[in-house]
């Protein structure tokens, strides 16, 4: 039975005692121990009636259990679709809708909130904890494993992210196991993992990067992991001589920057740093460098199209850029309006083309018509220059998009939740720096009559939207600047606000200059 992704990734493994998870707390997990785990959950998912293509949701702590339903999924051929753990049940209850998921899996702790919003979307609802323990896995510890996968092709879809846009609607990225296989596969060489690496791994498993980047490249080199549940700086530090590579946001650079123990001496065994996820400052680089003499390596991707663009294993890796085109992977610079290739050195937004990019946004064909040109080109929305050396630089976003902590938040979607406020007229959203996030949200609200109560508005945030997307800060003002053609002027906004979070705590702001 053929099942690319599962014959690339899982199958050489079958069996192994190779270790695949390490775990902070001295345990490990061999292949042979995970796959055993992963067939478990297979047994499972087919006993419970999913078939092919069905949509499996998880909303869950990260743990090899997690892992391994990613896994299970690959093997029975059923779309796995992760979700960030900090949304709240409002927005959960969105994606199970939207995406007509058959199973949902949460923390046994979420249950209770979680219930009425999967019956509503019509999901069965079972729990998976970290400790082996939850409802879906008493149900599937009685089984036998099913080692054997579901017959799929390359082009059969095996993940939805969820994504969002200009519009504030989230869109399921469909992924199929090509778009998955064909990036790992380069990745993993282009980087030169092998079996011998372990990779320091902190990142969400519910993103691209903590998924797919890190997880795929992993498993096709046959290497080890280091899995730690979330980042913490003092077990990086502690984790970090066990380990190999390391891949991060900026965030969690910026922050071992800030420990007093992470010196040349620490890092002196690693052989690579790799970052993504956000644009990383020149001066975190140059940092880097000075302190640890590793010069960390910068890519760029997509939750859309995986991996693009990175700088070299070998080479020269120039800081401030995001490398080269990956093999396989068309870039080209284009003309905002005219979708026409720019001179070189001039400033365009980001196409892509290659096996790495995805077939469509869910159920949203017009949205997708928008987005994937006709001759398979993604319009990223990134906004970049390419040198007479071909390496890119990212030199801002043609869409509204703030990324704090590597984590994405859309204005838009916020501007929606805070309108229909009372005592706000209109909102705007805006990114400003922040200096552990690199940047932060704040929200510029124009007082109706008595102006808004900010209790109640934090209180409904609190309730209904995750917390890093929360303003980090609120200001009242009696109109938003606009253009003559009547458009809110978010460039003038940034440049007014661009020094609120100075220390990143939000407690040293100045006075923002008044807005026209
Ligand atoms: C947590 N908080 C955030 C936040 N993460 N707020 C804004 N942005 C974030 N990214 C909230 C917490 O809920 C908390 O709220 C407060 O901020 C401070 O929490 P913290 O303890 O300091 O944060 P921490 O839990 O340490 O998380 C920070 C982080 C984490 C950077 C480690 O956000 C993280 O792991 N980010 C990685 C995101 C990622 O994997 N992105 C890849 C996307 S894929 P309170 O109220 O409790 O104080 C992609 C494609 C590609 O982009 O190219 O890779
Ligand atoms: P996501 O939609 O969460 O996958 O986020 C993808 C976005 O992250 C891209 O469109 C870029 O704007 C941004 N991004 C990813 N890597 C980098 C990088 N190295 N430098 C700058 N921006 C990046």
């Amino acid at each position: 039975m053929v099942n690319p992704l599962f014959d690339v990734l899982f199958k050489p493994h079958l069996g192994s005692a190779a270790p695949f998870l390490f775990l902070p707390d001295g345990g490990r997990l061999s292949y042979g121990e995970f796959l055993t785990r992963a067939g478990r959950f297979a047994a499972a998912i087919r006993e419970m009636g999913l078939k092919p293509d069905d949509r499996l949701a998880v909303q869950i702590d990260k743990s090899p259990d997690a892992l391994a339903v990613y896994a299970a999924c690959v093997m029975t051929g059923v779309i796995f679709l992760p979700l960030n753990t900090a949304y709240a049940p409002a927005e959960v209850s969105y994606f199970l809708s939207d995406s007509g998921a058959s199973l949902f899996l949460c923390d046994p702790s979420g249950r209770d909130a979680l219930e009425a919003v999967a019956e509503a979307a019509g999901a069965r609802i079972e729990t998976l904890g970290i400790k082996g323990d939850g409802s879906f896995c008493t149900f599937a510890d009685p089984l036998a494993p099913q080692l054997s996968a579901t017959a799929r092709s390359a082009d059969d879809l095996a993940a939805f992210l969820y994504t969002s846009g200009t519009t504030g609607r989230s869109k399921g990225a469909m992924l199929s196991q090509a778009n998955l296989l064909s990036n790992a596969r380069t990745l993993t060489a282009h980087w030169g993992f092998t079996k011998s690496d372990v990779l320091l791994h902190a990142l969400p498993i519910f993103h691209t990067h903590g998924l797919f980047v890190a997880t795929n490249v992993t498993l096709i080199a046959g290497s080890a992991m280091m899995f730690m549940g979330k980042f913490d700086v003092d077990q990086m530090v502690a984790q970090m001589t066990r380990c190999t590579t390391m891949m991060g946001v900026p965030t969690f650079y910026t922050r071992l920057l800030d420990h007093p123990v992470f010196d040349a001496d620490l890092t002196a065994h690693m052989r690579l740093f790799i970052s993504g996820s956000a644009p990383m400052r020149k001066d975190t680089h140059d940092q880097f460098e000075a302190r640890t003499g590793h010069r960390v390596l910068e890519r760029y991707g997509m939750t859309e199209t995986n991996m693009n663009t990175s700088n070299p294993l070998d080479g020269l890796r120039k800081t401030g850029t995001v490398g080269l085109p990956l093999p396989e992977v068309e870039v080209k610079i284009t003309d905002l309006e005219t979708g026409e290739i720019v001179d070189a050195g001039e400033i365009g937004v980001i196409e892509v083309r290659g096996p790495n990019v995805f077939k469509g946004y869910w159920n949203m064909p017009e949205k997708t018509a928008q987005e994937l040109r006709p001759d398979g080109f993604f319009i990223t929305g990134d906004l970049a220059q390419q040198d007479a050396d071909g390496y890119i630089t990212i030199v801002g976003r043609g869409k509204d998009l703030i990324i704090s902590g590597g984590f994405n938040i859309y204005p838009k979607e916020l501007e929606m939740i805070l309108d229909d406020q009372p005592g706000v007229l209109e909102s705007a959203v805006v990114s400003v720096p922040h200096a552990d996030m690199g940047e932060a949200a704040l929200a510029v609200l124009v007082r109706d009559g008595d102006g808004p109560d900010m209790d109640a508005i934090r209180f409904m945030m609190r309730n209904d939207v995750a917390r890093f997307k929360h303003p980090r800060d609120y200001i009242i003002v009696d109109a938003l600047p606009r253009n003559t053609m009547g458009k809110v002027q978010k460039n003038a906004m940034r440049d007014s606000y661009r020094d609120w979070f100075v220390d990143g705590s939000g407690t040293a702001k100045p006075k923002p200059l008044v807005l026209k």
